[in-house]
């Protein structure tokens, strides 16, 4: 499209696409009604549309929510696709598409940071890093059918970024979102937070946060950082700061949010997150073992004397849920590692686990660590990315098979998420007086993935044994 047409029209129409992965269980929302409580907004997309002038029409397409038909939309002037690893096939598809029809198209976020040169080869333009230094730029760019193939955003002045727009994905959500740090000193090697987003913890503004929280309209609210109390002194301080300012702007909102096992060390930090909405958090526990939480790096698991059952169970106390995270597929994980990780996370106390393989994700150091040791099995790029959502193993892992390693999932999921598990957890919210519908709706819409999960894992099994035979 020439720079020309651009200016002839009258608005500028930008599409601002989030890609589909329908291996991704929590979106499929047909298949399971209770994954709708768990689809969450693309904030990556609300933000961008937070940084663009007046004179670009803006709409926000997030499949997850269903595939609309594009053909019946009019023709954009610019699209830009937002990708997760685990996005990057949908977005090519939809790249291809966009250009088919003339019109240019930008890709951003994680994966085309991760992966440049071959995103690069599929799309005018990427950005990589963070958008707020260069989205300007780029739309500039654009209209004068100037687009560079590259703008690297790097990291952002955080206290610079504006609210993101809350009003463009109205409705079909249960849960607003919104971020007020970015990046992570911790370095796990299994992730991409420290690349991506750098090891300074970065800060907005607390007026901000709260400006932006009065603009969201859903009751329920994620709260999308990494680790919304941070690891140090001053962060805790300011995290405090944070809730006193969010509950005497009075938002009533509800919310859940990430954060690291110290959340339990302080119980002024507790009261003050209830106080200011918190109802759930979602923990990253890792591993039962102190070899495996050595073997990842997670070095804030290891303090000396920490109980997790104690933290927890002082989380609870303020009626807030804890999500707790683990991984199989560690090099000290042996065959039994499914239900020893069901039984820790009951002993714990955990309202729900979360149980992920070991994925070496594109830039991070378990990537660079297996990939020097051959040990990535599905490694057909860019076709293989779809199976890179966490919930496939995708590598070879030290003392468990394929067969072994997906039947350590289903065992530990089974334990845990098995009926009378599930019926004295909510017992047990009932007697804490602790929001038991949500911790039901939470068990069972894990419950109801198992089913999924059978099906996609014997799916999987097919497809390993053609990519793996044919030599992948
Ligand atoms: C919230 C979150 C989720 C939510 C919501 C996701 C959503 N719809 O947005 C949920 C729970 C659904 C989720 C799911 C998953 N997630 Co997640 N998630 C996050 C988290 C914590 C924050 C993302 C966020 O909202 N950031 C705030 C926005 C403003 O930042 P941003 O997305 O980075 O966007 C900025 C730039 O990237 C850039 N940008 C982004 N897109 C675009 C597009 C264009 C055109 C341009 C120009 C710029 C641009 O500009 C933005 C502003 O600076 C990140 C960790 C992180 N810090 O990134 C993990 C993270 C993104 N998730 C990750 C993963 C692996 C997953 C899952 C695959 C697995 C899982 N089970 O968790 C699924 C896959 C979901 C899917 N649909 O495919 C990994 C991704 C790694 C990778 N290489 O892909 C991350 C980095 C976590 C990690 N520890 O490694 N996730
Ligand atoms: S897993 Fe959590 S603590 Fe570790 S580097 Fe990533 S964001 Fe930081």
């Amino acid at each position: 499209m020439s720079a020309a047409t651009f200016r002839r029209s009258a608005a500028l129409r930008l599409y601002l696409i989030n890609p589909s992965n329908p291996l991704v269980s929590i979106v499929r929302v047909k298949e399971s009604r209770w994954n709708r409580y768990r689809v969450w907004k693309p904030l990556s997309l609300m933000v961008l549309a937070g940084l663009t002038p007046p004179e670009w029409e803006i709409r926000i397409v997030d499949e997850n929510l269903g595939i609309p038909d594009y053909a019946a939309m009019p023709r954009p002037h610019l699209v830009g696709i937002t990708a997760f690893t685990s996005q990057a096939n949908r977005a090519y598809e939809l790249a291809s598409y966009f250009q088919r029809m003339g019109v240019p198209v930008v890709m951003g976020g994680i994966h085309a940071t991760m992966c440049l040169d071959e995103v690069s080869e599929r799309v005018e333009s990427v950005v990589t890093g963070e958008a707020e230094p260069v989205w300007a730029q780029v739309l500039s760019d654009a209209r004068h059918d100037a687009l560079k193939c590259r703008y690297d955003g790097g990291f952002a002045e955080i206290e610079k970024v504006p609210p993101a727009r809350h009003d463009l994905l109205a409705g079909g959500y249960a849960f607003g979102a919104i971020q007020t740090t970015r990046g992570c000193p911790m370095n796990c090697t299994f992730c991409s937070v420290p690349v991506f987003n750098g090891a300074r913890y970065r800060q907005r503004p607390i007026p901000d946060v709260v400006r932006e929280l009065q603009l969201i309209r859903e009751k329920h609210v994620l709260i999308v950082d990494d680790n919304l109390i941070g690891t140090r002194p001053e962060h805790i301080a300011r995290a405090k700061d944070l809730f006193r300012a969010m509950a005497e702007a009075n938002l009533r909102k509800e919310w859940v949010a990430q954060a690291t096992v110290n959340f339990g060390d302080d119980e002024e930090l507790l009261t003050l997150a209830a106080k200011a909405g918190c109802r759930g958090v979602f923990i990253g526990f890792e591993s039962p073992a102190p070899e495996g939480l050595l073997e990842i790096g997670k070095k804030l698991n290891l303090v000396k004397g920490r109980d997790f059952g104690t933290s927890v169970d002082r989380i609870k106390r303020h009626k807030i849920l804890v999500v707790g995270s683990f991984i199989i597929g560690l090099d000290h994980d042996e065959p039994g590692i499914g239900k020893q990780i069901a039984d820790v996370a009951s002993q714990y106390g955990l309202d729900n686990l979360n149980t992920m393989f070991l994925t070496p994700l594109p830039g991070t150091r378990l990537w660079k660590q297996m990939k020097s040791e051959g040990r990535i099995a599905l490694n057909r790029f860019p076709e293989d990315w779809k199976y890179y959502t966490l919930t496939f193993p995708v590598a070879r892992y030290k003392q468990l098979s394929l067969d072994a390693i997906l039947e350590e999932m289903l065992s530990c999921d089974r334990n845990f998420y098995s009926m009378p598990r599930i019926l004295r957890r909510v017992w047990s919210n009932l007697w804490g007086r602790r929001e038991p519908l949500i911790a039901l709706v939470g068990n069972l819409s894990y419950r109801s993935n198992l089913r999924l999960n059978r099906k996609a894992y014997a799916d999987f099994k097919c497809q390993h044994a053609t990519l793996c035979s044919s030599g992948g």
